[in-house]
Formats: C-alpha cells, structure tokens, sequence
C-alpha cells in the first residue's frame, strides 16, 4: 500500500509548486472544470438553509468527480485524487456549516453496505496558514485544514445548528483545495461522487465571528496522521500544542476521527478533559454486505465507525497547551486489515474551530454533544480535472500545503 510512496510524494509536491508557483496546474485544473461545467447542467444543488434566515443564509451541495475507484486487488481498493482550485458554493463568505457524503454517479447512496467508502476528504483554504502545522516540511506550502471527514460522515457543525454566531471565512481571492480517498471493497472497479454540503452566509455580518481551525493530530506534522495499528487495547496521543494568540479565543465546534477499532477520542487542555468524542458503530450504510464479510479478514463483525459525538463549549487561552488521545480497542470493535490480512495504519484527529479574541463568556454558546442535522439529498453531474495518485493515504504527507496530516479515513 505504501510502496511508491516516495515518489508519489515527489510527484505531486511538484505538480503542487507547479499550480502555485507557475499557475500552470491551476490554468489546467481550471480549464478542465469549465469545459466540464459548460457539458454539465450543475453540479451545484440547492438545499434550504437551516440556521440565521435574518441573515441571507444559504446551503447548497456541490457534487466532486465521478471518480473511478479500482477495485481491491489493486492498493486494497483504495485511491487518492486531489483537485486544486475547487468549486465552492461561494466566495467572500462565512462557512456555519459543513458535511460530506458519497454517492454513485446516478446519485445513489454509497457507504460501507455498497462496499464503497469515503475513506476521507479534506478541504483546505491555500491563501491562509494552517495554525497548527504552519508549514509543510516537503514542499513548504502553507495551507489551512479547515474540513475534513472519514467515512463516519461528520459534520462540521461550525455554528453549533444556529446557537453559534461563528463560521469560516472564505475570501473572494482563495485558492480552496480538495482531496479525497476513496475505498472499493468489491472485486470489480467503481465509480463514486464525492458530495459536500455547505451553509454558508453571504458576506461577514458585524455580529459574527471568523473561526480559526485548529487541527490536532496524534502523529507530528512531518510525518501524516497514520500511525501503526496493534492489536488489543491501545492508545496515542499528540504531541503538546500551546495556544498562540492568534489561535485563541472561543472554541465553537470541535470534532474527532478515529478509524474502526476506536471507541473514544479525547481532547485534553492543559491535562483536563475538554471534549471525549465517543464513537457509534453500525446502523444503516455501516454494515458490510453478506459477500464481503468473507473477503475481508478483519471486518468479519461487519459494524463500521457511523458517528462520532461532538462538542460545542470551551475556552482557549494564549499559552493553553492542547493534546488529542485516540483510545483503540480492537477485542471491542474490529480493525481495519489490507487484504492479505495485516493491520491498515490508524488515525487520531482532533478538530477545533476557534472564534479568536472572544471569550466564552462574551457570547452565548450552547452546551453539551449535538448531532448532524445533514440534509440528504444528492444530484450529481459535473467533474473537474482530477489528479489520480495511486497508493495509501500517507502518500499525502507532503502534497497538501501544511496539511501533513492526512489520510483521514
Ligand atoms: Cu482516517
């Protein structure tokens, strides 16, 4: 799964200095999506908005791709593909809301029980730093890690359904970048869309505020979020990362991922508990099909990771020093496995979104665990010029500008 890695590394960190230092990748990828949208009706789908209708807010679903995932005998089904720019539903705008989904081409469901995953997506925003892992030790990149999603299908619920006024700011001059990885567990090659739904509110209204993410990761910056997989009842955890001031202020949202096999994710300020994100497993989409639980040494239990709890209070202050613990118990839930039976890596992410200079007392905020209120709805059309790297997750490490962290499955 990781041989090629190197040079896929090098491959695309030189496609990605040629996009923004040349432009030429980014003429390319631009031109092959508006030959695209010009074939296309819309990729575009729009969806009522659910939080601040004083303010004009929006939500739409933007479809990414088709992509063609092979299937598992090659790379165990999985396969990265990386756009830059990416279409989003706006620009000069506050973010409240996000989630991501996968479906077929005609629109269709496609989760664990189709045997096709989202093993992960990853937005990020070019033209601003990554507050946690400033610069990318590979190409020297800089770009934020504003959403990600493994298969559980989080959202980043950044406004807490409305009780938050707090979003991520998109600016009209931002260069987003998108990368997914996606996994086939049948025998035969399929095509997956990658959907991601936004709210989002035009403009930055006086009353709100822009949230910094602040990404926590149980592996360094330099090395990408996988870690080995054991066997039995294990933990990791991060690296100490001290609040600067310009990542401090109110957190608004904080979210985890773990792969199967975890059951609980914690964020820890200064030594203290401050979010421990519990994970679900099974219910519907999650469980495997009949066929496949021979086929898949490891997965015999069938029940994947549907849900991860999520937080809504808390306050970071200059100088607070913040670790994300990922607690694995594979007797409990069963582990991820390549196909010839050996243990896939494992992941700990923490996300938080930071309403910077404000304080928990300064704003009303809510309380306790919330859960997706996502819209299902799906159309999907139009595609735009994909990179295809072949090869495991941690081949991203050095791609993506500043987000070393990768391979969210
Ligand atoms: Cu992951």
């Amino acid at each position: 799964m990781f041989s090629g890695m190197v040079q896929d590394v090098l491959l695309l960190a030189l496609c990605f200095l040629l996009a923004t230092t040349t432009g030429s990748m980014n003429d390319r990828v631009e031109k092959g999506l508006l030959k695209q949208r010009a074939s296309s009706p819309s990729n575009i789908t729009n969806l009522t908005a659910q939080f601040f209708p004083s303010q004009g807010s929006k939500r739409a679903q933007i479809t990414y791709g088709p992509f063609n995932v092979p299937n598992m005998n090659i790379t165990n089904g999985m396969q990265s593909f990386f756009q830059a720019p990416v279409e989003m539903p706006c620009k000069d705008c506050l973010v409240t809301y996000i989630q991501a989904g996968l479906t077929y081409p005609n629109g269709t469901y496609a989760n664990a029980n189709t045997s096709l995953w989202l093993h992960h997506v990853v937005l990020y925003n070019l033209n601003n730093v990554d507050a946690v892992c400033p610069t990318n030790l590979i190409t020297g990149v800089p770009g934020e890690r504003f959403f990600a999603s493994g298969n559980e299908r989080s959202p980043a619920n950044i406004c807490i359904n409305g009780t938050n006024n707090a979003g991520y700011y998109i600016g009209r001059n931002d260069t987003i970048g998108f990368l997914t990885e996606l996994m086939n567990t049948e025998m035969v090659n399929q095509t997956a869309v990658v959907t991601i739904e936004y709210e989002y509110i035009p403009g930055l209204p006086a009353s709100f505020s822009k949230v910094t993410p602040v990404w926590l990761d149980i592996a360094p910056c330099d090395q990408g979020s996988e870690e080995p997989a054991k066997n039995g009842s294990f933990q990791y955890t991060s690296t100490p990362w001290t609040a600067p001031a310009n990542a401090a202020g109110r957190i608004t949202c904080a979210i985890g991922h773990v792969h199967d096999g975890g059951t609980h994710i914690d964020i820890a300020k200064n030594n203290q508990s401050m979010c421990d994100a519990i994970a679900v497993y099974g219910g519907p989409g999650y469980m495997d099909p009949m066929g496949n639980m021979v086929n898949m040494p490891g997965m015999t239990m069938g029940s994947h990771i549907s849900s991860l709890s999520e937080c809504s209070t808390g306050q970071l202050n200059v100088g607070d020093s913040l670790t994300v613990t990922a607690y694995y118990n594979t007797t409990e839930y069963a582990p991820m496995t390549n196909t010839d039976g050996s243990l896939t890596p494992i992941m700990g992410i923490g996300l938080l979104y930071v309403a910077v200079n404000e304080t928990s007392s300064s704003t009303s905020t809510s309380s306790g665990t919330s859960t997706a209120t996502g819209v299902a709805s799906t159309t999907s059309k139009a595609a735009g010029s994909i990179m295809t790297v072949a090869g495991g997750s941690a081949l991203f490490a050095g791609a993506v500008g500043g987000m070393v962290a990768l391979g969210f499955a």
